[in-house]
């Protein structure tokens, strides 16, 4: 069954989902308002850290440009620019037995495309969610549905992967920043 996950929470996936290997994490959104007059576009992108809290180098980044980690556990499958439907609306797969073992943390950002110029926030979004499921037998692992209200944020941690004692956990993180994916590049960099 799967496990839904306050902000804040984690679990450690060693734990409750021992035969996890290749890892779906879907993430997901809906745009509330019509009153933003264009596309809105949300762009999932993943950090892959090592010890210092930085990217080895800026292809351990991965996101639409950019669509597989130089280690290949990290698969961008792609680009949703509407965010139309319920389910996934950006998904990346993480094969955990493939992590460059200097990788120690894998952190997945939502940053909205041209919010600046586009005047968009995460106030105009809802039912924003990332999931964890095994890729194998589609068996959801994980959820954490971020029920909070945004207000002008620009762009949302949705959760990260982090290795504790040789062990792969997930925290549902959901903190939201008025910045774009620049910031997180010269953050993580
Ligand atoms: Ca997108
Ligand atoms: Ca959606």
């Amino acid at each position: 069954m799967s496990i839904n996950l306050e902000k804040g929470a984690r679990i450690n996936l060693s734990k409750e989902a021992p035969g996890l290997k290749n890892a779906g994490i879907g993430l997901g959104w809906d745009i509330n308002a019509t009153d933003t007059g264009g596309a809105f576009d949300l762009d999932a992108s993943v950090f892959m850290l090592g010890a210092t809290g930085k990217i080895p180098s800026e292809k351990y980044l991965v996101f639409y440009n950019n669509k597989q980690s130089p280690d290949t556990s990290v698969i961008h499958l792609g680009d949703s620019t509407t965010g139309e439907g319920d389910g996934d609306d950006e998904t990346v797969t993480v094969d955990l037995t493939k992590v460059d073992p200097a990788v120690e943390e894998i952190v997945f950002v939502v940053t909205i495309h041209e919010a600046e110029s586009r005047r968009q926030n995460f106030c105009q979004l809802r039912n924003a969610f990332i999931r964890i499921y095994d890729t194998t037998t589609d068996i959801e692992v994980t959820r954490y549905d971020l029920d909070e209200d945004f207000g002008k944020e620009t762009a949302v941690e949705f959760g990260r992967l982090y290795k504790k004692d040789g062990e792969w956990r997930f925290q549902a993180v959901g903190q939201g920043y008025n910045s774009g994916l620049q910031s997180f590049v010269d953050k993580y960099s």
